[in-house]
């Protein structure tokens, strides 16, 4: 199967950080496609960043549709766009923040996450309520790291994240911590390792999600409100999505 792995922000080593992450898990017959929009910020740690993205995701989805996809992940904890993704396509569209938590509920009773900066911790929280996972998370903490410090060799944000997992490991009574940044798709070894509990990031948990539903011959529904957009007509810099039609 052809998997896109979407990384919303417009960094290019985190796109190839998150790429080499997908590999690590991915099944041997699952060839992974990790791209990043053209237009759009090179972090996302606001709504305003959010809003940006999202309309990145979905140029991203539009130019998956022409080269047969099977499925996408949305590589920012956010998941930013993911419904608007999903109209546009009937495979799979799966968000690192979602992915997580199913991957969460199914090896522990109550987990917590841990995001970069706690602006940005509300964003989670949010999601947690959408998906119905509120009960099952006791805190969403933040390691006060911008998330482009995650690029930087030799900042501070390994050990302020691995700081507050053991504050959430001693304090919060979970079973299991989430890594709430794309940016920490490779650090799930070394903080389980240096916390001693199950860690759990989104993009390697969205990969064997997708790799699962394709394999079940899954795919988006279009009965609802999941269908292709009604084609319309688009102003300004947005007219090239007038009149869109399946496929594209
Ligand atoms: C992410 N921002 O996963 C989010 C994390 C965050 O650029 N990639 C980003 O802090 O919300």
């Amino acid at each position: 199967m052809r998997l896109r792995i979407i990384n919303p922000n417009t960094t290019v080593a985190m796109t190839y950080k998150i790429g080499e992450a997908a590999r690590r898990v991915a099944a041997s017959d699952t060839t992974i496609v990790a791209t990043q929009p053209v237009d759009g910020p090179v972090s996302i740690e606001s709504h305003f960043d959010e809003a940006i993205s999202a309309v990145g995701v979905v140029e991203e989805v539009l130019a998956g549709e022409k080269e047969a996809t099977d499925a996408y992940v949305i590589a920012c904890f956010g998941d930013p766009g993911l419904l608007a993704a999903r109209e546009l396509t009937r495979a799979p569209v799966i968000g690192i923040a979602e992915a997580a938590f199913h991957a969460a509920t199914l090896i522990s009773t109550r987990f917590s996450v841990v995001t970069t900066l706690s602006r940005t911790a509300i964003i989670a929280e949010h999601l947690l309520e959408q998906y119905g996972f509120r009960h099952h998370c006791r805190r969403v903490r933040a390691a006060e790291i911008p998330v482009l410090d995650l690029e930087e060799n030799g900042s501070a944000a390994l050990s302020r994240i691995v700081e507050e997992c053991r504050r959430a490991r001693d304090e919060d009574g979970i079973g299991a911590i989430v890594l709430g940044c794309g940016g920490m798709a490779d650090l799930t070894e070394t903080i389980s390792r240096e916390v001693g509990l199950p860690v759990i990031e989104g993009v390697t948990a969205a990969v064997k999600l997708a790799e699962a539903l394709v394999g079940l011959g899954l795919g988006t529904s279009k009965h609802g409100d999941l269908a292709f957009p009604r084609p319309k007509a688009f102003n300004g810099r947005f007219e090239r999505y007038s009149n869109l039609t399946p496929g594209h």
